[in-house]
């Protein structure tokens, strides 16, 4: 292995956010054989990036120090669609896109949105680790990309607004709402009555404050660490949408791994994910209170009246079309009969 000199060292420091650098130094010193880039769009303190810090730290070393793992959080490197482009491209070797986000690729990934497919994490978990998931991850790999097994959880989509409670699909009239760059999601929005505006997540914030929209949904922990109910008032908790997150690797980056190490990479990936998933279970009991405290008012609509509007407006049709038989029927024996 070649010594780095100053130059290089230096270099590398520049290009690393400066948060990692005292932590990155010691390994930079050694200059990893694989030194690949990990780019997502959460916070730090999402439980997504703690766990895969400690994938990082882990597979640092069970390799000896031959693959290194540089995390890039919270759209560092850009937003959701430069970083989608950038892994395919190798500019960055992993991230992990929202299956909502890896569908404007893959479009059979967004299966598991479905609106009101899913009711609970028991039917998750054994759709996406198992046929459902095997289908899904088929075909990212025929887009040269690799998904690991194990997905990380997002959660169910909770809806937001400034303006007023979401109690029934009726409160949906109109209402200006975010939604991620997602074709299924605007349709759903679009089928709900909403007017939905796709952004990515790095301007959702922004967006919300300067009241460009007045709406967005996510999951309960991501509003809680990007501190959207600073910007919010009102949490309906709708669960629209199950949504979780594709741990994947550029094609060729994973390929250059020898077996031994793939096997490494892997194990602690896909553990940390179970880990991450324990972590979301954990938060949701605490993360109602906590956002009530910090001034949003939760209120909880029954589903009924957002399927019926879905089933009118043919959401369900147009999307066992635009997904194919193969996949819905796989959907189906899940979470049963949806249309
Ligand atoms: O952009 C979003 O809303 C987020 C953070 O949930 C996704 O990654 C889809």
């Amino acid at each position: 292995m070649q010594p780095m000199n100053r130059r290089s060292v230096l270099r590398t420091l520049s290009a690393l956010p400066a948060a990692s650098i005292v932590t990155a130094l010691p390994s930079v010193a050694r200059a990893a054989e694989f030194s690949y880039k990990y780019g997502n769009n959460l916070p730090l303190s999402h439980p997504l990036n703690v766990r895969a810090q400690e994938a990082a730290d882990r597979i640092l070393k069970e390799s000896n120090g031959r693959v290194e793992i540089k995390i890039f959080p919270n759209n560092q490197l850009g937003g959701d669609t430069d970083m989608l482009a950038q892994v395919r491209s190798g500019g960055i070797e992993f991230f992990t896109p929202s299956a909502l986000v890896i569908a404007t690729l893959v479009p059979v990934a967004a299966i598991n949105a479905v609106g009101f497919a899913f009711s609970d994490y028991n039917q998750v978990w054994a759709a996406m680790d198992g046929k459902l998931g095997a289908h899904v991850r088929g075909a990212i790999a025929k887009s040269r990309l690799y998904a690991f097994e194990k997905m990380w959880d997002n959660g169910f989509r909770q809806t937001t607004s400034s303006k007023a409670a979401v109690d029934s699909a009726k409160d949906m009239d109109g209402l200006k709402i975010r939604v991620p760059v997602s074709p299924l999601s605007i349709s759903m929005f679009k089928g709900l009555g909403a007017a939905p505006t796709s952004l990515q997540f790095s301007e959702v914030y922004t967006a919300l404050q300067t009241r460009i929209v007045d709406a967005q949904e996510n999951p309960l922990p991501i509003i809680q660490v990007a501190k959207l109910y600073e910007v919010q008032k009102y949490g309906s908790m709708t669960n629209h949408i199950w949504d979780g997150y594709w741990f994947i690797a550029n094609g060729r980056a994973w390929d250059a791994l020898p077996d031994a190490m793939k096997t490494i990479v892997a194990r602690a990936i896909n553990e940390a994910g179970l880990q991450q998933r324990e972590d979301i279970k954990k938060l949701n009991e605490s993360v109602v209170g906590d956002l009530q405290a910090k001034g949003l008012a939760i209120n909880r609509p029954a589903a009924d009246s957002f399927r019926a509007k879905l089933r009118e407006s043919g959401f369900y049709g147009e999307w066992k079309g635009r997904f194919g038989a193969e996949a819905w029927t796989l959907l189906e024996g899940a979470v049963g009969k949806l249309a």
